[in-house]
C-alpha cells in the first residue's frame, strides 16, 4: 500500500525525515521544508484516491468494486493426447528415430497401394475409409509418410510418423479421428530380435521397466511375419479384470518385418535390406496410462476432465 510504503513507521519518507538531523547544518532547513511539502502532497493524493475509490465502490451502486483484487485467469494444461504423443515421440527420438510428417489428405497410392494393401482389401471399403474422391482419402493410418520418406532416402532409415488418422467408426473405444504413431527401421541385417528389443525398451520406458510383454502372431498386409504386442494388464497386474476382459493381457502395439513388396514399391534392394515396423494408437495408450474409460472424453472439451492433466 502506497501510504504504508512512504508514510508508515518504517516508510521511505518517514526514514528520510528522521535522517535530516544527520545532515550538515546548512542543508537541514531546505531538506526539512522540501520533505514536508512532499509529505503534504502525498497525504493529499492518497486521501483523494481513497475518496475516489469509495465513491466508485459497490456502496455507490456502481456495479463494480474497484477496491477488490483482480480475478486470476485459469492456467491452461496440455491435452492428454498431446502429452502422450510428445512422450512417445521423445522415447523414440532418444532411440535414434527421426520424426516425419505427411499429409492428412492422402492419395490412394500412398495410403493403400504402396503399403501392399490390395484393391479389394476390406480396409478400402467405404464403410471403413473416408473417401474425398475416387483416388483421394483421409489417411487411415500414419504409415503413408513412410514410403514417401523411403522414396527420397536410402537406408539406413529410422523414422516415426505421428499424427491424426481417420476411420468411419464411432463407439466407446473408437472415434472417427484418432492419433497414431507408426515407426520404421530399415538397414542391412535388421532382424525380429531388433524389433523385440526396440519395442520392449519402448514399453518399459512408457509404462514401467517391470511390465511383462508377449509377442503374438498376427497379420497385416504390409508386414510378414506380423505380431501384436500385449502387455500384462496395468489395472489388475494379470489377475483378470473388466479392462483386460479377464485375460490378464492388453493389446498395445501392432508390428512386424516389412513385407518385401513394400520395399519393391520404393525401389529398395530386398536382397540387401530388411526392416521392422510398428504402430501404436495414442488415445488407447493414454487411456491405459491414466485409467480413462471412454475415448469420447478426449474430444468433449470438458475443462473438469482436461484440467486434470
Ligand atoms: C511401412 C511398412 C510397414 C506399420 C504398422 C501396425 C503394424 C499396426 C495399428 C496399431 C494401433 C494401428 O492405431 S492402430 O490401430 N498399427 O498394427 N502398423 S505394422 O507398418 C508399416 C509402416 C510403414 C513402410
Amino acid at each position: 500500500m502506497v501510504s504504508i510504503r512512504y508514510l508508515g513507521r518504517k516508510g521511505i519518507l518517514t526514514a528520510f525525515l528522521r535522517s535530516i538531523s544527520t545532515l550538515p547544518e546548512d542543508q537541514r532547513p531546505a531538506a526539512g521544508k522540501n520533505a514536508n511539502i512532499l509529505k503534504t502532497k502525498l497525504e493529499k493524493a492518497i486521501a483523494q484516491a481513497r475518496s475516489f475509490m469509495a465513491a466508485n465502490s459497490m456502496n455507490q451502486n456502481m456495479g463494480i468494486d474497484v477496491t477488490l483484487p483482480g480475478r486470476r485467469r485459469g492456467y491452461g494444461s496440455t491435452h492428454p493426447v498431446t502429452r502422450v504423443l510428445d512422450e512417445i515421440c521423445g522415447i523414440f527420438m532418444r532411440l535414434g528415430f527421426d520424426i516425419v510428417e505427411g499429409p492428412e489428405v492422402e492419395t490412394d497410392y500412398y495410403n493403400f497401394e504402396a503399403l501392399n494393401i490390395p484393391k479389394y482389401h476390406p480396409a478400402r471399403d467405404m464403410q471403413d475409409t473416408f473417401y474425398v474422391s475416387d483416388n483421394i482419402v483421409l489417411r487411415t493410418h500414419t504409415s503413408p509418410s513412410q514410403p514417401r520418406t523411403m522414396e527420397k532416402t536410402d537406408p539406413p532409415v529410422r523414422i516415426v510418423s505421428a499424427g491424426k488418422v481417420f476411420r468411419c467408426d464411432s463407439d466407446l473405444t473408437h472415434t472417427p479421428m484418432f492419433h497414431q504413431i507408426e515407426g520404421l527401421m530399415v538397414d542391412e541385417n535388421i532382424s525380429f530380435g531388433d524389433l523385440k528389443g526396440v519395442l520392449t525398451t519402448f514399453v518399459h520406458q512408457f509404462f514401467d521397466e517391470h511390465t511383462a510383454l508377449r509377442f503374438r502372431p498376427s497379420y497385416f498386409p504390409f508386414t510378414e511375419p506380423s505380431a501384436e504386442v500385449d502387455i500384462r494388464c496395468v489395472m489388475c497386474k494379470g489377475t483378470g479384470c473388466r479392462v483386460c476382459s479377464k485375460t490378464g493381457w492388453l493389446e498395445v502395439l501392432g508390428s512386424g518385418m516389412v513385407h518385401p513388396a513394400v520395399f519393391e514399391n520404393v525401389g529398395y534392394d530386398t536382397g540387401k535390406y530388411t526392416g521392422f515396423a510398428f504402430g501404436v494408437g495414442i488415445e488407447r495408450m493414454a487411456m491405459l496410462k491414466y485409467g480413462i474409460d471412454d475415448i469420447r472424453k478426449y474430444f468433449e472439451n470438458d475443462m473438469r476432465f482436461l484440467g486434470q492433466f
